[in-house]
């Protein structure tokens, strides 16, 4: 009988720790999952060349002195973190990212533990991340700082360049504890000096969770601010999933998820790319991203003076005009209904009685919605308040297979990039399924 008591004692306490956890970290990610749109930004000495951040000398495309040479060009001269601010809200994003410091080393801030730092190596001679974080804040965004664990120019760092080692951390762990303490020590001051609200690793590939101590972070980072985010290159620490062969074709099994996407082709400013998405077709991928659930990062790549590139301004800017005006089929949705349903992206209000379609160009005759079991109070389009006729064909009396909802949608009303429909349904949305019983 005692037996029985203590099992049953140990099946609720362990329930209800469980579910504690579950709902801790829903809470923590309840911002992130309503901002959809975050803005990604590499800034750092690889934007004097223009060259690949990082990975440029790390496979022999400079050598690591000319890489380092860059050190001497960086000067932030027109750097206006206020205006960097205010486009990032005017895009629509919720939050931002900036890169503190890359696999160079380069830190943008003033760190107590590394010379090798704008402040002291620069002419730009500042530190770069404050300013904009309480620009960040004066408008309200969520304050997202990219961290790269490995540290290609750290004496301490076994790594240095594709096929060349200073050392194996096997053989000499006390150097390697020694760039354990140092990685530690950067990381408690950003979090100390910058209070981020969410902490973007990266770079966690090339050691073990157990050699970077990834559940050691995990935990100071918490007990630091119990509300923080981290993302998932942390070894599997992580809160969320960075998806990895870029667009998901099929919604990912991770209830948090985020798509990082540069521009053109590259993550930092590199003058020559001109390989850029055009505002359709990152406005087309955004839809999808939130389709299934997820947030899209988009990268910008400053140039070495602070100034954003014109062509990235301007996809800010359309990407900006487009989502406030669609903000409601946007913000505080969850994912939309499979494509069998309907052949474009969608997301449903968070009560499930309001879809919204996504309509892909422009329609050459109404567009087609199965499969829904609801009756349809009305259909309007988003943003402009149009209502929109349906006519429903092949609804048999005697059956009770929905009919096919054929949504008409007149050119007048079309919009520049993505037109989205709003359809109310009379209660949360019921799926048909054939094969069901
Ligand atoms: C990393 C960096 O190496 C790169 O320079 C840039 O900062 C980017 C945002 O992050 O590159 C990666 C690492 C992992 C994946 C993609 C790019 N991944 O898992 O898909």
């Amino acid at each position: 009988m005692n037996k029985i008591i203590y099992i049953l004692l140990a099946i609720t306490f362990s329930f209800t720790t469980f579910s504690q956890e579950t709902t801790g970290q829903d809470q923590r990610l309840e911002w992130f999952k309503d901002a959809k749109l975050g803005i990604f930004i590499h800034w750092g000495i690889y934007s004097v060349n223009g060259i690949d951040e990082s990975w440029s000398f790390y496979n022999n495309l400079i050598s690591y002195e000319d890489y380092m040479k860059q050190l001497n060009g960086f000067t932030a001269s027109n750097y206006d973190p206020a205006f960097w601010a205010n486009l990032i809200k005017e895009s629509g994003a919720k939050y931002a990212v900036i890169t503190t410091k890359h696999h160079d080393g380069v830190a943008l801030w003033n760190s107590k533990f590394s010379d090798l730092n704008v402040v002291k190596k620069t002419p730009a001679g500042r530190d770069l991340i404050k300013p904009f974080v309480s620009n960040l804040r004066k408008n309200n965004l969520k304050v997202g700082l990219y961290y790269s664990l490995l540290d290609w120019s750290n004496p301490d760092y076994p790594n240095f360049k594709i096929n060349t080692k200073r050392y194996d951390i096997d053989s000499d762990s006390i150097r390697w504890n020694r760039f354990v303490k140092f990685n530690f020590n950067q990381i408690e001051e950003i979090v100390d000096n910058f209070k981020p609200d969410l902490m973007w690793f990266d770079g966690d590939w090339e050691q073990t969770a157990e050699k970077w101590h990834a559940k050691e972070i995990r935990e100071m980072l918490l007990n630091k601010n119990k509300d923080i985010i981290i993302n998932s290159r942390l070894r599997g620490y992580g809160d969320y999933a960075t998806p990895e062969q870029g667009l998901p074709i099929h919604k990912p099994k991770s209830k948090y998820w985020e798509l990082c996407m540069t521009m053109n082709d590259s993550w930092g400013y590199q003058g020559n790319d001109k390989n850029y998405k055009t505002p359709y077709q990152i406005i087309r991928i955004f839809a999808d991203v939130i389709s299934l659930g997820g947030n899209l990062l988009l990268d910008i790549g400053p140039k070495q003076d602070g100034t954003i590139p014109e062509e990235q301004v301007n996809i800010l800017q359309e990407l900006g005009k487009w989502m406030n005006k669609n903000k409601q089929a946007i913000f505080s949705t969850k994912a939309g209904i499979p494509r069998d349903y309907f052949s474009g992206p969608s997301t449903l209000s968070k009560d499930g009685k309001t879809l919204y379609l996504f309509i892909n160009g422009k329609p050459n005759g109404p567009i087609m919605l199965k499969g829904i079991i609801n009756k349809i109070n009305r259909i309007w389009v988003v943003g402009r308040g149009t209502k929109l006729k349906h006519e429903i064909k092949m609804k048999a009396w005697w059956s009770k297979i929905p009919g096919l909802v054929f949504i008409d949608i007149p050119d007048n009303v079309l919009d520049k990039y993505m037109t989205v429909i709003g359809i109310s349904l009379d209660g949360e949305i019921q799926l048909f399924d054939n094969n069901k019983k």
